[in-house]
C-alpha cells in the first residue's frame, strides 16, 4: 500500500526533487508552495513518469489560516499523512546585523520557523492518533555554525535544529520518527532568492566547485524514510566534498 507524504516547498529545488523521488518509491504526494504553475508542471511530470497520485495545494506557509484551510481540506486517504517533509524555507539578504532589513528578517522567521510550526501542529495530531508517522525537518549547516552576515538565517536554522530535537522528545511516546537533514551548499533557487533576483551574485556562490544537487539531498531523505520501523535517523549533515565549513570551500581557478 502507498503512504501519503506532504512536501512543503515543492515548487523548486530540494522539495521538488524530494516529491519526485518519493513518488517513485511508493508514496502518493501532496505538493505545496505558492507558485501554482510550478505545482501544476510537477503534477504532470509525476503523473506521466510514475504510478503515484499527486495533490497540489498552493498556499503561503506564513499564513496560519491558509495552512489550516489547506490541511483541513484533506479528506479520504489524503488525510492519513504518514510523512511530513518540512522543507519550505529561504534566506533573504546577507547583511551584518547593524545593516539588517527588518522585512527580510520577518520573512525568514515567519517561513522557516513559524510556517514549519503551523503545518506540524495540524499534521502531527493525526500521526499521534494512529501511533505512527515521520516528520523530516530540513535544517542546514547554517543551523550548526554561524557565518558572517548569516545572523537571522542562522538563527532560524538553529531554531529548526532545536525544534527537531524537542519534537522528537514530544512525539517519541507515540512511535513517531523525527529527523533533521542539514545540507551544506545545494545549487537551487536558494541563492537567487537570497540575493533578490541577482543571478550574477547567486552564480558566484557555486563557482569553482561541485555543490550538492537537490537530488543528493532527496536521496538522503529517501534513505531516512526507508529505514525499518525500529530505526530512526535523528540527524544528518550532508556537505559537498569541497566544503569543509560554511565559508571554507575549495574552489578551482577557472581555466
Ligand atoms: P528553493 O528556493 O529552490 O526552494 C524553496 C522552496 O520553498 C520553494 O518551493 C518555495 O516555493 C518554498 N517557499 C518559500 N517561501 C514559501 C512560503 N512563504 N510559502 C510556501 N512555500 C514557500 O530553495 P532550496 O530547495 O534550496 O531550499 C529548501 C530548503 O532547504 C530551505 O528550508 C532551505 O533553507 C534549505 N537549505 C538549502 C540549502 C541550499 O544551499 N540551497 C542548504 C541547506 C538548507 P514558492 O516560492 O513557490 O512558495
Ligand atoms: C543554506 C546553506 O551556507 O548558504 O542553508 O547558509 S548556507
Amino acid at each position: 500500500m502507498r503512504s501519503i507524504a506532504i512536501i512543503t516547498g515543492a515548487t523548486a529545488g530540494i522539495g521538488r526533487a524530494t516529491a519526485k523521488i518519493l513518488a517513485r518509491h511508493n508514496f502518493d504526494v501532496v505538493i505545496t508552495g505558492r507558485r501554482s504553475e510550478h505545482l501544476l508542471s510537477l503534477v504532470k511530470e509525476i503523473r506521466s513518469g510514475t504510478e503515484a497520485d499527486v495533490l497540489p495545494l498552493s498556499f503561503d506557509i506564513r499564513d496560519p489560516e491558509a495552512v489550516a484551510a489547506a490541511m483541513k481540506g484533506l479528506s479520504g486517504k489524503w488525510a492519513q499523512v504518514g510523512l511530513l517533509v518540512n522543507n519550505a524555507g529561504l534566506a533573504v539578504g546577507l547583511n551584518p546585523v547593524h545593516q539588517g532589513v527588518v522585512d527580510d528578517w520577518e520573512r525568514m522567521i515567519d517561513t522557516n520557523i513559524k510556517g514549519l510550526l503551523y503545518i506540524t501542529r495540524l499534521v502531527s495530531p493525526g500521526m499521534v492518533e494512529r501511533g505512527e508517522g515521520h516528520i523530516i525537518n530540513i535544517g542546514s549547516i547554517a543551523g550548526k555554525e554561524v557565518y558572517e552576515s548569516g545572523n537571522v538565517y542562522n538563527a532560524t536554522k538553529f531554531a529548526v535544529d532545536g525544534l527537531t530535537q524537542a519534537m522528537r522528545l514530544d512525539l517519541v511516546d507515540f512511535g513517531i520518527k523525527v529527523t533533521a537533514i542539514h545540507p551544506g551548499a545545494v545549487e537551487t533557487e536558494f541563492s537567487t532568492v537570497r540575493f533578490k533576483g541577482n543571478r550574477e551574485k547567486a552564480d558566484q556562490v557555486y563557482e569553482g566547485f561541485t555543490p550538492l544537487s537537490a537530488e543528493d539531498v532527496a536521496e538522503a531523505i529517501l534513505f531516512a524514510v526507508t529505514r525499518p520501523p525500529h530505526v530512526n535517523i535523528d540527524d544528518m549533515l550532508i556537505m559537498a566534498t569541497a566544503q569543509g565549513r560554511t565559508r571554507k570551500i575549495v574552489r578551482r581557478n577557472p581555466e
